[in-house]
């Protein structure tokens, strides 16, 4: 197979419900999608789907178009390839840039299932035919905003909720959320934002009597110690996100026990292959593993659906219906939950109609290989 023409669009799409983490607010996304071409004409779609700032992580917007179309297009214009790990080999040697990496490794995924004939779900393993997802809710104005937020989604048919958290914001909005609701699952998430020191254990230590499914990211990305310190000192696993960029990451996080639940983000680890090597290894070593979310549009969404239906995704993975975010997505027909699940497709490749002709009328920039 060669890749003869790569086409990327920079897309923008206004949230239904602005979203609030421990870094920053936003209101609306914008994400690269990728389009690869072949030799006879099949199409394969990615999603770069880094934030448009960085404060979740390195890249931005700007930073994956950069490395996308100075270094990446290059690399995988006119090369020779069968199996995506061949074409992302070719890039091997651009450091870091996973987000960008994801979005060209998500379009060689969905371009060698659809040759195939099989479902992107069955090339890359997957064994489930739906899978169960959740919600992420921000941080909200008040408890009585955030209460409001999870009973939508509970009637909405979630069964689990993860509660954005940063110093200020933790114990007490726990404590009204499982008040109210005594049965939901419930997982914080605090994108790294608590100073390793005594003040922060306390909460940790408080949050540990609320049974929760797991507590992520309570530290810096780098700071493994740190999460492995924690978990010795309370009884809930410890998830880690942003610490976990690479497979060799995850080795470190099994050695030291610096957390017992993975949380993979297809972007994060940079593609889709090595996000599955990440689900195995997870696997072998008893750990389980759940899918994370950047807000996809509908391309990176299936993508994530998609890598959920492996055995060993045990949580419910952030791929909430379209609708939680979308006024009109990208794909045909949009994701949608049912009773908090998503079925996985069976058809060539994503499962999913691309809306190519509005993608390409309202990007707000456009590379094409061919002009
Ligand atoms: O840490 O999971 C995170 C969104 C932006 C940046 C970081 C995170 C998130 C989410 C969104 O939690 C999950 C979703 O896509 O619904
Ligand atoms: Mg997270």
């Amino acid at each position: 197979m060669r890749i003869e023409r790569v086409r990327l669009f920079d897309f923008r799409l206004p949230l239904l419900h602005s979203f609030e983490t421990s870094s920053h607010r936003k209101s609306g996304i914008e994400h690269v999608l990728v389009e690869l071409t072949d030799a006879d004409g099949a199409i394969g779609w990615g999603e770069i789907a880094s934030p448009s700032d960085p404060f979740y992580c390195a890249e931005t917007t700007e930073t994956a178009w950069y490395i996308a179309t100075r270094y990446l297009v290059p690399r995988v214009l006119g090369a020779g390839w069968e199996l995506p790990e061949t074409l992302e080999a070719g890039w091997a040697k651009v450091r870091g840039h996973e987000f960008a990496k994801a979005g060209f490794s998500g379009a060689a995924w969905d371009l060698h299932a659809r040759r195939q004939g099989v479902s992107l779900a069955a090339a890359l393993g997957g064994t489930r035919s739906d899978v169960a997802t959740g919600v992420s809710l921000g941080i909200e104005a008040n408890i009585d905003a955030l209460l409001e937020q999870v009973s939508a989604q509970l009637q909405a048919g979630y069964g689990r909720v993860k509660l954005k958290i940063a110093p200020g914001w933790d114990v007490a909005a726990v404590a009204a959320v499982r008040a109210a609701f005594p049965t939901v699952e419930l997982h914080v998430d605090a994108n790294g934002a608590y100073p390793n020191d005594t003040d922060s254990l306390a909460v940790f230590r408080a949050l540990d009597g609320f049974g929760l499914t797991m507590i992520e990211q309570p530290f810096e990305q780098r700071d493994f110690l740190a999460h492995a310190e924690l978990q010795q000192r309370i009884e809930t696993p410890v998830c880690l996100d942003e610490s976990i960029v690479s497979v060799a990451d995850l080795e470190t996080m099994l050695r030291l026990d610096a957390g017992r639940v993975l949380n993979i983000k297809v972007s994060r680890m940079g593609g889709l292959s090595q996000a599955r090597r990440a689900h195995d290894i997870a696997a072998n070593a008893g750990v389980p593993v759940w899918c994370g979310g950047m807000h996809e549009f509908g391309v990176g969404r299936a993508i994530n659906l998609a890598i959920s239906s492996l055995p060993n995704f045990l949580f419910p993975s952030d791929v909430s219906g379209s609708d939680k975010y979308y006024e009109h997505d990208i794909i045909d027909p949009p994701i949608r939950a049912r009773g908090g699940r998503v079925t996985v497709p069976s058809t060539p490749g994503l499962g999913f109609v691309v809306d190519t002709d509005r993608i390409a009328h309202e990007a707000i920039r456009v590379f094409d290989s061919a002009s």
